[in-house]
């Protein structure tokens, strides 16, 4: 029977690591926090992601899944780490060398080598080679790809079977291999291509949305002072056939499009001056936002001879989900409370507790506010109804006017 080892058991490893499990592949899941290993060993998960829980059960119970801190001998071995930063914005491929010298002496040939995790352009040759100045015996033996994951968060465990995947082998027959194991999971079409250009590719999709989503906030910065509603004016720009404009918010966050362009700008400052200026604008957006607030508040109380209610609608990084990592709506909050701490109401539906704000209900501070500042666009927010005593700041077009 075929198995599987994946060093990393985030985001994207352990729900990989499940639907692997799920389809007959006795594999090993592998994390360096012991915490980690224990929850998933108990039928549990750490992440919040739809029906994960209930997958990881299955496969721990019925013994197809297992956790651990050290890896075991296997016929595939996925690298699936974080790449943070180090220093400004240059990428740290550390953890996914650490997690390939743990494997290195359990290599043996006809092994599978996949890495998953966002990487820097030549980063699978750079592996290949450390694999090969260690065991020089393996070379020609073992095969080495780079197959990046291109889920939505929130819609993982749908995207990791029905999405098309790009697979980048060092050589042809690695390609070739890496695509007969991905079939046994993947419904979407894999694409062969080399190592680099998969690299290039995963960094290019998330950049693509980036600099997209940095003209839909240019245009909103654009129309705010052009006195237009931005709402309608992209709705009536996408009638034309070949424009699509992406819709302005509070700026772009969570782990991946806020952060792989720095891939790109780190290793290519000369070239990549569109996606540099994009990743400006995104990062400028929650704090022109934040002023905005600040500013409605002080016209308030200079009106009124009262400091203001205000209701700062949303936390999280985007619509609907619990997820609150690098979180613009969050930095906004941040920003306000740090010049006003009093009168705030901090909503966040998709969440009941958090250990530095105090949440309200929506339906209950969208009431009491004088100010009304919407910042994500969760559903809950979309059956509330205008209100022209209020002052309302709609960041992320809840009510488009
Ligand atoms: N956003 C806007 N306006 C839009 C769309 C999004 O402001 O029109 C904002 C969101 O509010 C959020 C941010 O952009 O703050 C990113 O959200 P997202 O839903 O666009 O993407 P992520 O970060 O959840 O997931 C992305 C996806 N990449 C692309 O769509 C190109 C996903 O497919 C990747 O797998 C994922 O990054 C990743 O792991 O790299």
């Amino acid at each position: 029977m075929t198995k599987a080892v994946f060093m990393g058991l985030g985001y994207i490893g352990l729900p990989t690591a499940a639907i692997v499990a799920s389809k007959g592949i006795e594999t090993v899941g592998v994390d360096i926090n012991p915490n980690v290993v224990d929850t998933i060993n108990q039928g549990k998960i750490h992440i919040v992601e739809p029906d994960l829980d209930k997958l990881v059960k299955e496969v721990v119970d019925k013994g197809m899944l297992r956790a651990a801190t050290a890896p075991v001998p296997a016929d595939v071995f996925f690298i699936v780490v974080p790449t943070p930063f180090k220093g400004n914005h240059e990428p740290d491929i550390t953890y996914v060398e650490a997690a390939t010298r743990l494997i290195l002496p359990l290599l043996r040939e006809g092994n599978l080598f996949i890495i998953e995790s966002t990487c820097p352009i030549g980063t699978t040759e750079k592996i290949e080679h450390l694999i090969y100045n260690e065991q020089p015996e393996l070379k020609g033996k073992i095969y080495i790809a780079y197959c990046p994951e291109r889920v939505l968060p929130g819609n993982v465990l749908y995207e990791l079977e029905h999405n098309d995947r790009i697979i980048g082998g060092v050589n042809k027959d690695s390609a070739e291999k890496a695509v007969a194991f991905y079939s046994k999971f993947v419904m979407g079409t894999l694409h062969k291509t080399n190592a680099r250009t998969a690299e290039m590719c995963k960094l290019t999709e998330n950049s693509s949305r980036d600099v997209q989503i940095a003209f839909a906030n240019e245009l909103s910065l654009i129309c705010a002072k052009a006195e237009i509603n931005v709402w309608e004016l992209i709705e009536l720009a996408n009638k034309h056939p070949r424009v699509n404009i992406l819709q302005p918010g509070c700026g772009v966050g969570g782990h991946c499009i806020a952060v792989d362009p720095y891939f790109l700008t780190a290793a290519f400052p000369v070239e990549s001056q569109l996606i540099a200026k994009s990743r400006e604008i995104n990062n400028y957006k929650p704090l022109w936002c934040a002023e905005k607030i600040k500013n409605a508040m002080l016209e308030y109380e200079l009106k009124h001879a009262k400091k203001p209610v205000v209701a700062l609608l949303g936390l999280a990084f985007k619509p609907n989900i619990d997820d609150l990592r690098e979180s613009p709506a969050k930095q906004i909050v941040q920003n306000v409370m740090q010049s006003e701490p009093e009168n705030l109401l901090v909503v966040e539906p998709n969440i009941s507790t958090h250990p530095i704000f105090k949440l309200t209900d929506y339906n209950k501070a969208y009431k009491q506010a004088n100010i009304a500042a919407f910042l994500v666009a969760h559903n809950e927010f979309k059956t509330l109804q205008w209100d022209d005593d209020k002052i309302i700041l709609d960041f992320c077009g809840i009510f488009k006017r």
